[in-house]
């Protein structure tokens, strides 16, 4: 059984937003064009928030750090980023186009301020477990498709803690944008996803 991972598609990361990522919009249209498709064939759909209080320490301005800079925040190595998706704010919403009707559940991660989350499934230093795998176990779904924001942050971590559990992985590339910090940062994430076992293709083949 398959199952569709949408990633972070969240104002803040899209035209205007606090962590802007270009061209970040044009991930709606393909997400819901999946959704559409997903939605007939009756397979579920599921979708992360970066969803963090205002307090957390991934922000430059509560940590002392510079955005865009690398530092450590409990031991576990960190990028400042400018004060994003904070949660029950416009910036934490969906995308106004997504249609977000045909979402089932909507997973939340980064709720500790205390240690960041890329992955869906886990925190950046593998403490906390989201509901994401038991969601996917008791739904047998034994595939991913997945796409969304940043192909260089929150997909690629959550692509590989995916395919590390088992799952097979398609990365949907036209569905993602990412922030690339480094020109080359989100070719890099493709070809990191890619080698370590995931399938890339673009939404129009699918179907
Ligand atoms: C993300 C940086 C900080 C992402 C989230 O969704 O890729 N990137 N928080
Ligand atoms: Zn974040």
């Amino acid at each position: 059984m398959k199952a569709l991972i949408l990633v972070d598609l969240q104002n803040d990361f899209c035209k205007d937003g606090a962590l802007e990522v270009k061209n970040g919009d044009e991930t709606i249209s393909v997400a819901n064009f999946l959704m559409n498709k997903f939605s007939q064939e009756n397979s579920l759909i599921l979708a992360t928030k970066d969803w963090h209080p205002s307090s957390h320490k991934s922000f430059a301005i509560n940590s002392n750090g510079t955005i865009g800079e690398v530092g450590t925040l409990n031991g576990v190595p960190q990028v400042w980023w400018p004060v994003h998706c904070v949660e029950n704010t416009k910036g934490s919403e969906f995308h106004p186009d997504l249609n977000k009707d045909l979402i089932s559940t909507i997973i939340y991660k980064g709720t500790n301020p205390e240690i960041d989350s890329y992955s869906g499934f886990f925190d950046n230093g593998r403490l906390n477990e989201t509901t994401l795998n038991s969601i996917l176990k008791d739904n047998k779904i034994d595939t991913l498709y997945i796409l969304g924001l940043a192909t260089d942050f929150c997909v690629k971590f959550t692509v590989l803690d995916a395919l590390q559990l088992g799952y097979n992985v398609y990365l949907v590339e036209d569905g993602c944008r990412g922030v690339n910090l480094e020109a080359d940062s989100s070719i890099k994430a493709i070809e990191e996803m890619k080698n370590c076992g995931a399938t890339i293709v673009k939404s129009i083949d699918l179907f």
